[in-house]
């Protein structure tokens, strides 16, 4: 028997989707200038609520998370506010909404708030920040433990302001090189305490995030993303797989909502994952609902899920390209073919 994608999904039996396909989370850097969501905003999302859930752009957890402009945040009351009226836009189209929480590491620039760029260990990454070519990354500082703690009191303090703001769960962003995925690869964490050197230590504040989290907000209200392969700001170590083998044993007692790859193309194999690709890698260590994502067209997506690859879909331009994605697979219409310049505006 074929899987329908677009028949209604219950996620870990507590979560009613209208459908198996997740708009991916896409950053898009239009929030104002408090990085406040905008009525612009409020449309996009509400335009595309037919997705069976809606993963919010990467949103920043307190000011030293930024590393993009008008990248939107939960931390201050009026950006709870801002978000309240997306959620419940998107809830009155009858669709369902996390929050993607966002702390970028080493990638953030202190051209966007005050204070310093916090990460594992003080290795910078090269060149310079996207739209902004003028800002160079530079060299972060190692966080303390007491930096440490206060990250992970403030993915909480997130996530309850995301709970506060009307979305029905969050996905921790631990995917795309950014703070979380910095612990998670040697490159990146050459720290000598708890935090460091083995597989243990480099998925402990991964685990301590999810944790807070979890008990912030609820384990069937808390997902996390992870890649697992290292493929942007960030180089492939083989020593990475094994911090990866017991971050995802140790996570599948937590009984999240879902664990959902973070890659560009899932084609990609990885010398690190001995040649498998994101999501085999995730399949194969993983008892935890799997969320697909990178470069899959509909029928692809069905093709893989039939195949047990993995349960749910994520899908991320051809959703900024069609805002009316699921009725036009849904009726065999052609898609409209995305492109960069897409990005300009919301629509
Ligand atoms: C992304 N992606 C991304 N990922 C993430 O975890 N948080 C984010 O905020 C963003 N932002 C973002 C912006 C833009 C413009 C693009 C194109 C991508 C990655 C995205 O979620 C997804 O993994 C990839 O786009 C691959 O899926 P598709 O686009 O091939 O379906
Ligand atoms: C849209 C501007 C803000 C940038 C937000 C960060 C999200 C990533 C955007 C696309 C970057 C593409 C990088 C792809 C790397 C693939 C390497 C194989």
């Amino acid at each position: 028997m074929t899987t329908d994608l677009l028949a209604p999904y219950t996620l870990n039996d507590s979560l009613e989707l209208k459908n198996r396909v997740f708009m991916a989370p896409l950053t898009r850097c239009m929030a104002d200038d408090n990085l406040v969501p905008t009525q612009d905003m409020v449309e996009y999302y509400a335009r595309r609520a037919d997705a069976g859930l809606i993963i919010s752009e990467a949103t920043i957890i307190r000011p030293d998370a930024q590393g993009y402009p008008n990248t939107p945040g939960l931390f201050t009351s009026e950006q709870i506010q801002g978000w309240k009226k997306v959620t419940d836009a998107v809830h009155a189209n009858g669709g369902k909404m996390f929050a993607q929480l966002w702390h970028v590491g080493r990638v953030a620039h202190p051209h966007f708030f005050d204070g310093e760029v916090l990460a594992p260990s003080a290795i910078g990454v090269e060149g310079s920040v996207p739209r902004m070519r003028e800002l160079t990354y530079i060299t972060p500082k190692a966080a303390t433990k007491e930096d440490i703690n206060s990250l992970i009191a403030d993915f909480a303090k997130a996530a309850e302001n995301a709970i506060e703001a009307g979305f029905d769960g969050v996905e921790i962003h631990g995917a795309n090189g950014y703070l979380i995925d910095q612990f998670l690869h040697y490159a990146a964490n050459e720290r000598t305490d708890e935090y460091g050197q083995t597989p243990e230590n480099m998925a402990r504040f991964a685990i301590e995030v999810t944790d807070a989290v979890v008990n912030a907000v609820g384990n069937e209200r808390t997902a996390i993303r992870l890649s697992p392969g290292a493929y942007f700001n960030m180089e492939e170590d083989k020593r990475d797989k094994a911090v990866f083998d017991y971050l995802l044993a140790q996570l599948d007692d937590k009984k999240l909502a879902y664990i959902h790859g973070g890659i560009f193309d899932d084609s990609t194999q990885f010398d690190s994952l001995e040649g498998k690709t994101t999501s085999q890698y995730l399949r194969a260590n993983t008892k935890t609902s799997l969320v697909g994502v990178g470069s899959y067209s509909f029928d692809d997506a069905k093709q893989a899920i039939n195949n047990d690859q993995f349960d749910l879909i994520a899908i991320g331009r051809p959703f900024i390209a069609n805002p009316d994605y699921i009725s036009k697979v849904a009726n065999n219409e052609e898609l409209v073919a995305y492109s960069d310049e897409m990005l300009a505006k919301l629509f």
